[in-house]
């Protein structure tokens, strides 16, 4: 993703990650370490993307989510320490780098998980109300634990785990909670902070619902046609795992015509709205990625 804008929002993402989060000489030093390490890797950065994109969209500065928007980061984070772990899905790389475990120990990985999650809610509650009501904030701050928690991500990393996904539907409902749950609290936070009544709520998560999908798309079809370099995490894993995935159900020709047929939908959610350029923009990128 080359695109100047990104690339400001991903230093405005950095410069304020680097203010939440703890460092220095405690007894704890090797958690902080283990946090840092994974937290500045290297990630996209689009969930804080798509929030401060829909805060700019609805006119506010994107100040106004910038705590939620490192809250969400750090829960994103937490998800792919863990979901690299022996216990789950055993990666030796990650964002281009040796796995959190690999580094630090799995002890360290889990807590550094458990840390990255709680001080979310600490960067949501703490700092929240310095740029949006504390009703939005309440509201805000309840959504995000809800995409995060049992009927959200955790939810879908159980299904992942234990459920036979056989077809099309259960797959995307899966990926629904897993990947997509975190990806539609973005913006519907975004949009929450930002002061939008419930229509313009609701089109901005169908944004998000049909991207998420979109995005889910594409990194099914990266596992088979990617390169190791660009992903900076080996290729080939879902069919090593013998996972169902969008290519493995219909094939890389269809997954590819859904994936169009997802973005169609993300962008007419966005036609109640004026400057929807960057979240319009947004979608052809993430269909593009390579990474
Ligand atoms: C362990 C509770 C728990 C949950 C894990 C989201 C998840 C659930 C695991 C990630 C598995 C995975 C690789 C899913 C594919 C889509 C995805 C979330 C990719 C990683 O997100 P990016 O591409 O990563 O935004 P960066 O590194 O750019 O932040």
């Amino acid at each position: 993703m080359k695109n100047d804008f990104i690339a400001g929002y991903a230093k405005i993402t950095e410069d304020a990650l680097k203010k939440y989060m703890p460092e220095g000489d405690a007894a704890q030093k090797k958690l902080y370490d283990a946090m840092n390490y994974s937290i500045f890797a290297g990630g996209k950065r689009l969930r804080p993307m798509i929030m401060m994109m829909t805060a700019k969209m609805l006119g506010k500065p994107v100040d106004t989510v910038l705590p939620f928007a490192c809250a969400m980061e750090m829960i994103h984070t937490y998800s792919l320490i863990h979901d690299d772990l022996p216990a789950m899905d055993n990666d030796d790389l990650r964002r281009g780098k040796p796995t959190n475990h690999k580094v630090f120990g799995e002890a360290t990985a889990i807590l550094a998980g458990d840390a990255l999650l709680t001080k979310a809610f600490e960067i949501a509650a703490k700092y929240g109300t310095e740029y949006a009501d504390s009703d939005k904030v309440v509201k805000a701050i309840s959504i995000l634990a809800e995409a995060a928690g049992s009927e959200g991500m955790v939810g879908g990393q159980v299904i992942d785990i234990f459920a036979e996904v056989e077809d099309l539907e259960q797959l995307k409902n899966m990926h629904a909670l897993k990947t997509g749950a975190i990806i539609r609290a973005s913006g519907v936070i975004g949009a929450v902070l930002s002061g939008a009544d419930s229509e313009q709520i609701n089109a901005i998560d169908s944004y998000c619902y049909n991207l998420g999908i979109a995005f889910q798309i594409q990194d099914d079809i990266l596992d088979v046609l990617g390169s190791e370099e660009s992903l900076g995490k080996p290729i080939g894993s879902d069919a090593e795992n013998n996972k169902s995935t969008y290519v493995t159900l219909c094939g890389i020709d269809e997954a590819e015509k859904l994936q169009k047929e997802y973005i169609k939908k993300a962008k007419e959610s966005l036609e109640i709205f004026e400057n929807t350029e960057e979240l319009s923009l947004l979608c052809d990128m993430l269909v593009n990625r390579k990474a």
